[in-house]
């Protein structure tokens, strides 16, 4: 080995830097994967779905924020690439004032229950409490023809702009 030589320092730490990045875009890039690269036959997967959506949430918005699905059995995969916790909520447009009023009643700093909204206000997917850079699936649901839209209720974040649409043909 030739680290005998007196090399730069900041040589040395520059080597670390690019390693450390590295590292952590091979990490991150694991999780997002192309919305159209599900696998056509998939012999023995558990639930059948066919769709898998990736969707990223970040500090404060969706990635993407509008999305054009084919109707079916949908699965969503949601990564968080932010510093603070986010969530993804699925309804449809036409329900937006009733998901929005029924968050707001329930305030509080993330401990509001999506199970006990899901009938009263249409919820049809929600994946909550996504720590930063994690990522949670949702449960497949069968999406009809209309137009949805995708909302994160942290305290703030909705109305800070943190929603999406989607428009299922
Ligand atoms: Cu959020």
């Amino acid at each position: 080995m030739s680290w005998k030589s007196p090399l730069n320092p900041r040589f040395l730490v520059l080597l670390a830097a690019v390693a450390l990045m590295v590292l952590l875009s091979g990490c991150s890039s694991r999780a997002p994967q192309p919305p159209a690269a599900a696998p056509a036959a998939a012999p023995g997967a558990s639930p059948p779905a066919s769709a898998e959506v990736a969707i990223e949430v970040a500090d404060v918005k969706f990635e993407p924020p509008q999305l054009n699905l084919k109707a079916g059995p949908t699965r969503f995969t949601v990564h968080n690439t932010g510093a603070i916790l986010h969530e993804f909520v699925l309804y449809s447009e036409a329900r937006r004032a009733a998901v929005v009023e029924g968050h707001k009643s329930m305030g509080g700093a993330g401990g509001h229950n999506h199970g006990q909204m899901d009938k009263a206000s249409a919820i049809l997917v929600a994946v909550s409490d996504i720590l930063p850079q994690k990522t949670k699936e949702s449960g497949v649901v069968t999406l009809a023809p209309g137009v949805y839209e995708y909302g994160c209720f942290v305290p703030g974040h909705y109305e800070a702009g943190m929603k999406g649409q989607i428009v299922v043909a």
